[in-house]
């Protein structure tokens, strides 16, 4: 019996090691997709550019080759975003359309509103 006894608390000392070493095991992974998702929240919040009052804001953007940019329309008229290279061109955007671009090279992206030639813009992408 005490033989037995003994044996039962080995076998509880190993679990508790090893319920030490594996609970952070499956956390850390976790942790992980939380902090890599919240980095992207963050990343993809720099990586608007709002149209309001005919204004592109901020006016000029510098990303890193990859980023993806996102246009969104606040003004109760409609409003494009056109490359002036034809890179890209948007449909027209309705109040809170929006449009996204995905630069996959370097260079200066200079672009306007079709509607409104004068509303200019510029990502510069390195
Ligand atoms: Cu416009």
């Amino acid at each position: 019996m005490r033989i037995l006894i003994t044996h039962f608390r080995a076998a509880a000392a190993r679990f508790a090691i090893s319920r030490s070493v594996i609970v952070p095991m499956l956390i850390g992974p976790i942790i992980g997709a939380m902090l890599a998702a919240a980095s992207v929240a963050a990343q993809g919040a720099t990586n608007v550019v709002t149209i309001d009052n005919f204004t592109f804001t901020p006016p000029e953007l510098t990303v890193a080759v990859g980023t993806t940019v996102k246009w969104v329309n606040h003004d109760d008229i409609p409003h494009l975003v056109v490359n002036k290279d034809k890179a890209f061109r948007s449909k027209a955007l309705d109040t809170d359309d929006s449009f996204s671009y995905t630069f996959a090279t370097a260079g200066t992206f200079d672009y306007f509103c079709a509607l409104h030639p004068h509303m200019v813009g510029k990502v510069i992408v390195k």
